[in-house]
């Protein structure tokens, strides 16, 4: 089981929504791109130095080194929670698996499959309404950004997904819910990781990431921003 008996405190200072992400041009202001191949399109080593990739967090593990350019990915481990994140308050925890995990199309090349060996869950309270949410914010200066959530269920499997799954949970950046109630066994069964894409505008320095439960812990393996620029990443560099 996941959950843990550890009550947590409700810290108002940060689980107070102060990011404001404003709508995008069109109707629906946080655009998913999930699974579209073009976030998997090959670059070249000659685009390293120049990266518009802003921020990476291992969740739940280990700094690891960036691959094909970029910064590294930053640490998130027990002992060493991401100053971006809000382990301490939320009784979030983490856990490691030393299983293969393949990837879907969906995540960009380059992406070190370590960072889905990692995870973070947040434990959920008996009263859910004194649980803070694991949230994740980045100071950025105003503009439009692509938010990266890396996804494996590398917990439960068909078993345990009978017996205390599924999983669900949504997914807010500012206000806007980006993902309702998703279920990550459901979309890719056991040990496959996945990257989920959103185009947020930022008009007051920050980005909000937060994971909301629904059933069972919200869980994450990682997290990126990527810098957009007049509706296209800078150098049209993805990873
Ligand atoms: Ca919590
Ligand atoms: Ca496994
Ligand atoms: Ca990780």
């Amino acid at each position: 089981m996941q959950t843990s008996g550890e009550s947590t405190k409700h810290s108002a200072t940060t689980n107070s929504r102060t990011a404001k992400i404003s709508t995008t041009a069109t109707s629906t202001s946080v655009s998913s791109t999930t699974a579209a191949p073009t976030t998997a399109a090959p670059t070249t080593s000659t685009t390293q130095s120049r990266s518009p990739v802003i921020y990476r967090v291992n969740v739940g593990g280990s700094r690891l080194s960036a691959m094909n350019g970029g910064p590294d990915w930053l640490p998130d481990s027990e002992q060493h929670p991401s100053r971006f994140g809000n382990a301490l308050w939320s009784g979030s925890h983490t856990n490691t698996t030393d299983d293969s995990v393949a990837m879907t199309a969906a995540v960009p090349a380059g992406t070190p499959e370590a960072i889905f060996h990692s995870r973070r869950w947040d434990a959920d309270t008996k009263d859910h309404n004194d649980d803070t949410e694991m949230q994740y914010r980045f100071p950025v200066e105003n503009g439009q950004y692509e938010v990266r959530l890396y996804f494996a269920e590398t917990y439960l499997d068909d078993y345990l997904n009978r017996r205390v799954g599924p999983r669900k949970f949504s997914v807010e950046i500012g206000d806007e819910e980006v993902l309702h109630d998703y279920d990550m066994y459901k979309e890719l069964g056991h040990d496959r990781g996945t990257m989920k894409s959103f185009t947020v505008k930022v008009e007051e320095g920050v980005i909000n990431v937060r994971f909301k439960h629904k059933k069972e812990d919200p869980m994450l393996s990682g997290i990126s921003i990527v810098r957009v620029e007049s509706g296209k990443e800078k150098n049209g560099h993805q990873q």
